[in-house]
């Protein structure tokens, strides 16, 4: 069955789904952004599971492109997966990277088992990645991965990035 793509503008933090990605760093320790409103509100516990990840896996960090799981703590998701995204370059063309955010993260669900996603809009806010490009470069590159994950749910902050993606969707 293809994936279903649906849009909501509002907070990734209050989505009841199987699992939310996360647009983290690759310190994995948390930050700004979405980051920061997910360990907000999903409490230590996230903190805790990225602290032992990092030990166990990441020392040197999580590569830019790739994607890892934890708890979702206190949030109504089971689990956050985490992936770091691209700072924008205007030299430099790393869409590959932030399509492989997107591929690696829906692997990782299917590793889970997680059937709904949610995904933020990835490296648009503190790394600049302008939302028009980086809308097309995420749907596209869900439209083109096999998984298991029945709905894919992009989670919009305001309704310029809603906008975005609805044009990549109609
Ligand atoms: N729900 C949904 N979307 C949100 C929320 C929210 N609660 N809060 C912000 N956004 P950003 P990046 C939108 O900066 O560009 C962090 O410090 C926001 O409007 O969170 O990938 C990390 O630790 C924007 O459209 O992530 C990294 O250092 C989108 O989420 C760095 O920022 C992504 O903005 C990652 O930068």
């Amino acid at each position: 069955m293809p994936t279903t793509i649906t849009l909501v503008q509002g907070d990734i933090t209050e989505q009841h789904v199987d699992a939310v990605v996360n647009a983290a760093n690759s310190s994995l320790l948390g930050g700004g952004g979405v980051d920061g409103a997910i360990h907000r509100k999903g409490g230590p516990a996230i903190l805790a599971a990225c602290r032992d990840l990092r030990a166990s896996h990441y020392g040197k960090g999580l590569p830019t492109g790739h994607a890892v799981a934890t708890t979702a703590g206190r949030l109504p998701a089971r689990w956050v997966i985490h992936t770091v995204g691209p700072v924008w370059s205007a030299s430099e063309d790393r869409s590959e990277l932030l399509a492989s955010c997107h591929r690696e993260s829906l692997q990782v669900a299917d590793e889970l088992g997680a059937k709904t996603v949610a995904f933020p809009a990835i490296s648009t806010g503190v790394y600049r990645w302008p939302l028009e490009d980086a809308a097309r470069i995420a749907v596209e590159t869900v439209r083109g991965t096999e998984t298991e994950v029945e709905e894919v749910r992009f989670v919009l902050f305001d309704e310029r990035a809603y906008e975005a993606f609805a044009v990549q969707v109609r």
